[in-house]
């Protein structure tokens, strides 16, 4: 890919990484994500930092500027928005005081209400993070399954008549409370599902009393792009943990599950033909730090030592597993 809808800064292991990732909508700059040492809160508009700590660096920030509508929002939303794509975090102050499937549902209702209030009918990638990912919340039931009930209960007040789940991420943290990210859009995109894998909102209700409702991977098409948004991938085939305690394995699954998402972007909605080493951003999430140089030393046999990756501590929602990829394509059109 040789275009600036792209740039990517220096990536190195030292102190001062700095890769911006800049999604360009037509000729409107969206946002940009920018990763630093420092926190962000001399740029002018941060809109949050990521609670998930870098493996990379003492200390990693990520924070997502964009052009920030500067309407006055009750609640506390800022809201980056352009013609085609509403980007915000979800103020905590509206889901703080509520037990786990509460706040979730309070928070995806309030999504909901935000992407209604400001016509971005179309949610198409989300990012979760809280703490206790596999801990007991209560009634038997642990954060992530909580997440999921509160997920689920906020699409059934919906009503809509044809949903496309978003690509998502779901981590568990050290701590913190919940941080959810969002991105709803204008226009439809396409869920991606993978056929080595159930669709997570089929699986089983063993693992979790209401589905994980979240589409594998989806491709959102603007004037100028095509984006493939690759939802946070696990070692799963069918609904199973593949290779517990294999963290290359587990490595290798999660690339072959990636793959086979593009080829069916590929063949079944004629997305431009990449591999994975065309894609802008990888996001590696490691729940055993000591795992770092094993799996870096794997992806740089596959990506090549400089790709776009960036390696952060989270808990996955099943505890046999022991590393997650998301991942993101930003495909100019000519
Ligand atoms: C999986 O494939 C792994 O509940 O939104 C990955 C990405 C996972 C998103 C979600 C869950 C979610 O089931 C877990």
């Amino acid at each position: 890919m040789t275009t600036s809808a792209i740039t990517h800064g220096s990536v190195n292991e030292a102190l001062n990484i700095n890769v911006s990732t800049d999604i360009v909508s037509g000729l409107h700059k969206f946002f940009t994500v920018r990763y630093s040492d420092e926190p962000a809160d001399n740029i002018i508009h941060s809109l949050a930092n990521v609670t998930a700590p870098s493996l990379q660096s003492e200390q990693l920030f990520e924070s997502w500027q964009g052009a920030v509508n500067h309407a006055n929002h009750p609640d506390g939303w800022q809201l980056f928005q352009n013609d085609q794509y509403l980007l915000a975090c979800v103020p905590a102050s509206l889901f703080a005081h509520l037990p786990m499937d509460q706040a979730t549902e309070a928070a995806y209702s309030a999504i909901f209400e935000q992407m209604h209030a400001g016509g971005y009918p179309y949610l198409v990638r989300t990012w979760n993070f809280f703490p206790g990912i596999t801990s007991d919340g209560y009634a038997g039931s642990d954060h992530y399954q909580l997440f999921c009930s509160g997920r689920s209960r906020a699409y059934e007040q919906q009503l809509l008549e044809e949903q496309v789940y978003p690509a998502a991420t779901v981590i568990g943290t050290q701590g913190g409370s919940m941080q959810i990210f969002f991105i709803a859009a204008k226009q439809a995109g396409i869920g991606i599902e993978n056929v080595l894998q159930v669709s997570a909102y089929d699986y089983p209700s063993i693992y979790s009393q209401d589905p994980p409702l979240f589409s594998r991977a989806l491709l959102h098409r603007n004037q100028s792009q095509e984006i493939l948004f690759v939802s946070g991938t696990a070692s799963i085939t069918g609904h199973d943990t593949q290779y517990a305690g294999d963290i290359n394995r587990q490595t290798e699954i999660c690339l072959t599950n990636i793959e086979q998402l593009i080829s069916t972007a590929v063949n079944e909605q004629n997305m431009t033909a990449i591999t994975l080493r065309d894609f802008s951003q990888f996001k590696i999430y490691i729940k055993n730090p000591h795992n770092i140089d094993t799996v870096r030393t794997h992806i740089q046999q596959i990506l090549g030592a400089n790709a776009p990756v960036h390696y952060l501590q989270g808990d996955m929602c099943r505890s046999d597993l022991s590393v997650e990829i998301e991942a993101l394509a930003i495909i100019p059109v000519i």
